[in-house]
């Protein structure tokens, strides 16, 4: 298919409405999926029905008949497409063949069907049998000189039955080796969350919108990546809740919103204005505006107003003092300069913070992908403490989480850091002994596949070697292992990317019925408010030969250790089994795992902050010191920009559903970059001019991308965005979090080419 020519002009309509309700009929026409998709969306997100497989925001409290949004209704419909990725198709395309088409193109081309392995002589992905499959992957597995050369990579889409078995398999066979989509992506909430308040996991449930005075969103762009929360935000807009954006992008969802399920609102061409106020913020001036905002309160405070919640500081928290002495050593011009958001900007918003009794302050990839990360989420932290905007309702700390189960995964035990304790349950539960030793996170296994100590790396869905950053390295990386193998839905780019031998494994989706011999069985996700609900699928799997994710994860631990005692057969055949014992590991808040899961709308796990109980090593919730202003290593050279790197309004991560871009008016071009028309001119570029960025970072690497077209936007001066994953080769690998290790991917230090 002959790309488009491509189009730019300003979206001129509400977000959502009509333009959504078009892309969701659209989606489910081109893929054939019109009368399969339209049944399986009506049980979509209903009780006894199936989990939407696009993001982590929950199901509303009152269910709908329907309980969709555009982006839940693309998901399903690309997964329930008719089209089939088969031997045929491998047979007509050789793999070279293959890595010169698009992402969108391998996308278009269906779901996988049969087992395929990768054969050297004829540069052919060929068919192979599920045992012969095992049977390769154990016989490398069982020949490494230690388990720690090999990666097991989890996407947060894996359900908690498979993400456990998998830590379960991994760690009996003796490496903690989880790199995990999430170190690209909530690993600060993970790591920074915890040292404040105990726990890497948002304070607030659905019906805290619904008492709530105030909500700030920072970096995260509702309308087009969580758009089940446009409902929360428009009820609370009118209820007259002020809601404050801050984003160096302004996107379209703040401005203007259709609801596409109200029908009055549709019929009338009518909108809401949702955000109360955009503030337009620098690249990681998130966290000057945050010490700007505590200055401001501090200030009024010490000038006699009540502005602070004195009675929670006293009772719940320590380490005031501190951050109150930090605070007074930043001056307001470094702090607007650093911001880029004027005092009187940040006094107003901050006005609209101290007048409310009850705020939630959300947040998406804006503030997880800076240097400082995890830092950057304790200090708002400290902003909330002030207020005392923890655990009460209305108000706390909501990590707006991406893939639909990645909070699951890790509560389920991928961790490459995982504590003792952790491991002792393990032991306890399982009989084996669980290896001590911290293993590889994405950026680690990356470094371990490039110095080739790394041999084996097998993914549980997702799509690494595009979805990490510094792409060239890591295909080079991934070229030099022995064997990789890719456990997917779809044919995806990773799976051109491969080792010395591979595999592509397909599996049943989501949305599909599973069935073993003890009948259909049950997944269970765990959303970004702890809700952990029941999925069953109601579509006919592709093709016969699909496997079960679990059935795959326990006859690759059958292949790969010799003398488990682990009931791996039985696992695959009753999943009530595997909840038993994810119920013993986690024992404090999965008892009675199974019973609880009776419940038709699910149940929550336990979240004590919103008691204010925690659980830290001050057994308080902790005001954390963090010095300066810089969210990231200040670079100096004065061309420099600061690139962002977004999703548009038609990808879900790696999977590109179509080249436009609705709501920032981009139709047929993903080769963009967003500029400030003044930066534009300061280079003496024209609009719409083709251009190249390198990055600017000293590790000896060059890295750049060409034919980017230059597009004016109102983006802070100072910052250019464009799309990952075309971008992720301008990253380094090592320019990340560093606490939690994510890539800083809000931040990248670049130069437009000579
Ligand atoms: N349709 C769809 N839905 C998705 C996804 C998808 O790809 N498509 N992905 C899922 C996943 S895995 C995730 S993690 C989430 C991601 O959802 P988001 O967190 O919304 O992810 P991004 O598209 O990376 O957008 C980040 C936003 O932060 C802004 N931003 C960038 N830098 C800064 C900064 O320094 N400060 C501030 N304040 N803002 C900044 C950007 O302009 C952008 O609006 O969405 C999930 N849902
Ligand atoms: N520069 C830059 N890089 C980023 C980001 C960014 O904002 N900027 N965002 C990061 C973030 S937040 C994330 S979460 C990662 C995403 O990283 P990943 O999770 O690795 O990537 P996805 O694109 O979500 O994975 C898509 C593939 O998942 C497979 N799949 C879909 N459904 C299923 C299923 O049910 N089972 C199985 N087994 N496979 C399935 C399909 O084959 C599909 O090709 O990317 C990160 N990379
Ligand atoms: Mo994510």
């Amino acid at each position: 298919m002959p790309p488009d020519k491509p189009r730019y002009r300003t979206y001129a309509h509400p977000a959502g409405g009509w333009g959504a309700a078009g892309a969701t009929a659209r989606a489910l026409m081109q893929q054939s999926a019109l009368t399969k998709g339209s049944r399986a969306l009506l049980s979509m997100n209903q009780p006894g029905g199936f989990k939407c497989p696009s993001c982590a925001f929950p199901d509303p409290c009152k269910h709908q008949t329907l309980e969709f949004c555009e982006q839940g209704a693309k998901a399903l419909a690309f997964e329930a497409t008719k089209q089939r990725v088969t031997r045929a198709f491998f047979a007509q395309h050789s793999v070279t063949a293959l890595r010169a088409q698009t992402d969108h193109w391998l996308e278009m081309q269906g779901r996988l069907t049969e087992p395929m392995r990768y054969d050297a002589a004829t540069d052919h992905y060929v068919p192979i049998s599920w045992d012969d499959a095992f049977a390769l992957i154990g016989r490398h597995l069982r020949g490494l000189d230690t388990p720690h050369q090999a990666e097991f990579y989890t996407s947060g889409r894996t359900p908690n039955e498979v993400a456990f078995l998998w830590s379960v398999m991994v760690r009996e066979f003796g490496t903690n080796n989880f790199p995990d989509c999430s170190n690209m992506c909530h690993e600060p909430t993970s790591r920074g969350l915890p040292p404040s308040i105990g726990i890497g996991k948002g304070t607030c449930r659905m019906e805290d919108f619904d008492s709530t005075e105030a909500i700030f969103i920072f970096g995260q762009n509702t309308g087009s990546n969580s758009p089940r929360m446009m409902t929360n935000l428009t009820e609370a807009r009118r209820r007259g809740i002020p809601i404050i954006a801050i984003n160096p992008m302004p996107e379209r969802a703040m401005e203007q919103y259709t609801g596409p399920q109200d029908l009055v609102q549709m019929a009338t061409f009518r909108h809401d204005v949702i955000a109360s106020e955009f503030v337009h913020v620098r690249a990681g001036g998130d966290l000057a505006l945050i010490k700007g905002m505590m200055k401001a309160i501090f200030e009024r405070a010490a000038a006699g107003e009540d502005a602070l919640d004195q009675a929670f500081i006293d009772q719940h928290t320590v380490g005031i003092d501190a951050v109150r002495a930090d605070i007074s050593a930043q001056v307001w011009a470094e702090i607007v300069a650093h911001s880029g958001v004027t005092e009187d900007q940040i006094r107003r918003i901050t006005d609209v913070y101290v007048r409310s009794n009850a705020t939630m302050a959300c947040f998406g990839m804006g503030l997880t992908q800076h240097q400082r990360g995890s830092q950057l989420l304790q200090q708002l932290c400290n902003l909330l403490f002030l207020r005392g905007n923890i655990g009460k309702p209305g108000a706390g700390i909501v990590p707006v989480r991406g893939h639909s189960n990645v909070q699951g995964d890790r509560t389920c035990g991928i961790n490459d850091r995982p504590t003792p304790e952790l491991l002792d349950a393990y032991q306890r539960v399982f009989g084996f002994d669980a290896p001590r030793e911290d293993g590889h996170n994405v950026q680690k296994a990356v470094e371990a596949m490039y110095a080739g100590q790394a041999r084996v790396f097998i993914g549980m869905g997702g799509n690494f070697a595009r979805a990490v950053p510094d792409t060239d390295r890591t295909y080079a990386a991934m070229g030099k292992l022995d064997l990789t193998v890719g456990i997917n839905t779809k044919l995806n780019r990773g799976h051109l990317i491969h080792g010395r031998e591979a595999l592509i494994l397909p599996v049943i989706a989501r949305s599909e019925v599973i069935r073993t011999a003890k009948g259909p069985q049950t997944l269970t996700i765990e959303d970004m408010i702890a809700k952990v609900t029941a999925s069953r699928g109601v579509l006919e799997p592709p093709s016969d030969d699909c496997m079960a994710e679990v059935e795959i994860v326990c006859r690759i631990a059958m292949a790969a250790l010799s003398e488990t005692r682990t009931t791996w057969a039985a696992f695959a055949a009753d999943y009530d089994l595997i909840r038993d014992k994810i119920a013993e590991v986690f024992s404090d808040i999965y008892v009675g795992f199974n019973d609880r899961l009776k419940a038709p709308e699910g149940f929550y796990l336990d979240v004590p902050p919103r008691r204010r109980e925690f659980h830290t090593d001050s057994g308080k919730a902790n005001f954390l010191v963090l010095d300066g202003l810089h969210a990231d290593d200040p670079v100096d050279d004065p061309g420099m920009l600061r690139l962002l790197t977004v999703r548009s309004q038609d990808q879900f991560n790696t999977t590109i559903y179509s080249n436009n871009d609705r709501y920032r008016g981009v139709w047929g071009n993903r080769m963009v970059l967003f500029m400030n028309p003044e930066d534009r001119s300061a280079r003496g570029l024209r609009n719409e001019q083709v251009i190249g960025l390198e990055t600017i970072y000293d590790d000896g690497f060059t890295r750049r991308v060409t034919g980017l077209t230059v597009l004016d936007y109102p983006l802070t001066k100072g910052c250019v965005a464009g799309y990952y994953p075309e971008l992720n080769s301008l990253i380094p690998n090592g320019y990340h979090d560093g606490i939690s290790g994510t890539l800083a991917g809000k931040s990248i230090p670049v130069r437009v080419m000579p």
